[in-house]
């Protein structure tokens, strides 16, 4: 039973640009660096106003209202030299390389790529959203522990979860599935997550397409939660409460993690 990957809608992309410096300012908050400098740390490259073409695809359930011009103000703001081609799908593809493209950006419902057609390198949104939201986690400058909660081990949690191995958290973890909890505690050596005796994390990850995921039992005042997942993982109510350091937006941080890293 396939998960199947939960779709943009316009209204999440109103105000892309607003929402993204928001998360910008609260990841510098957590990091000490802005979404760029995550991503120079990560890949270790930067952009030179590389080209970038987007193209619209009509396949499945179609075109996105805003979604490739919420792609064109985040390539904006990340430095790159973008545009939107007039045409959609295969037309579209033909017209970026034309037009001097160095990397095409699309999607359809399953996958969203970046493909650098100079280097070679292609990258997924999934993987890419996974490891960016679970690095700017493991840099939050007041953790009091190298204990991390990942919440969410499927296509974009687990290579975030592997990515806080490979840095040396101890990385707790739980997903409904539990087939994806097996699989993250035999491949990666996640801790599962006991419900019976809770704990209290400082940092924690969240990536799954469900409202309100982490339970109050495992948030610690101030603690940073980063979370690409939509609807929200945590209420407004909590979040307050325990004055949580939330790292979320729609589109921009996955998108910036897939630029850097075919760079
Ligand atoms: O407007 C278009 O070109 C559409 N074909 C775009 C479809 C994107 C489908 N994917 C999503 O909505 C997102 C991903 C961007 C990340 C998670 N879901
Ligand atoms: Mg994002």
């Amino acid at each position: 039973m396939a998960i199947k990957m939960a779709l943009l809608t316009p209204n999440d992309l109103i105000n892309i640009n607003r929402k993204l410096q928001e998360a910008d300012s609260v990841v510098q908050k957590v990091t000490g660096l802005d979404i760029k400098g995550v991503c120079q740390a990560l890949y270790g490259t930067s952009p030179l106003s590389e080209k970038v073409g987007i193209v619209p695809v009509t396949s499945g359930n179609g075109i996105i209202g805003n979604f490739s011009a919420s792609l064109h103000a985040i390539t904006q703001y990340f430095g790159f030299d973008s545009f939107v081609t007039d045409m959609p799908d295969v037309s579209g593809y033909y017209e970026a390389v034309q037009n001097g493209a160095e990397i095409i950006l699309m999607a359809d419902d399953h996958t969203f790529l970046a493909h650098n057609i100079k280097n070679g390198k292609m990258a997924n949104n999934q993987p890419c959203t996974g490891v960016i939201y679970a690095e700017i986690a493991s840099r939050y400058l007041k953790a009091d522990s190298k204990d991390v909660l990942v919440m969410g081990l499927g296509k974009v949690g687990f290579p975030g979860a592997a990515q806080l191995v490979q840095k040396g958290f101890r990385v707790y973890g739980y997903d409904p599935d539990a087939r994806l909890l097996k699989r993250a505690v035999s491949d990666l050596g996640v801790i599962p997550l006991d419900p019976a005796n809770p704990k209290k994390f400082s940092i924690i990850f969240e990536a799954t397409p469900c409202a309100n995921t982490i339970p109050e039992t495992v948030l610690s005042e101030n603690c940073v939660l980063s979370t690409p997942g939509i609807p929200c993982a945590i209420s407004e109510e909590l979040r307050k409460k325990y004055d949580v350091q939330l790292v979320a937006e729609p589109l921009g941080i996955g998108t910036a993690s897939m630029l850097y890293s075919v760079l």
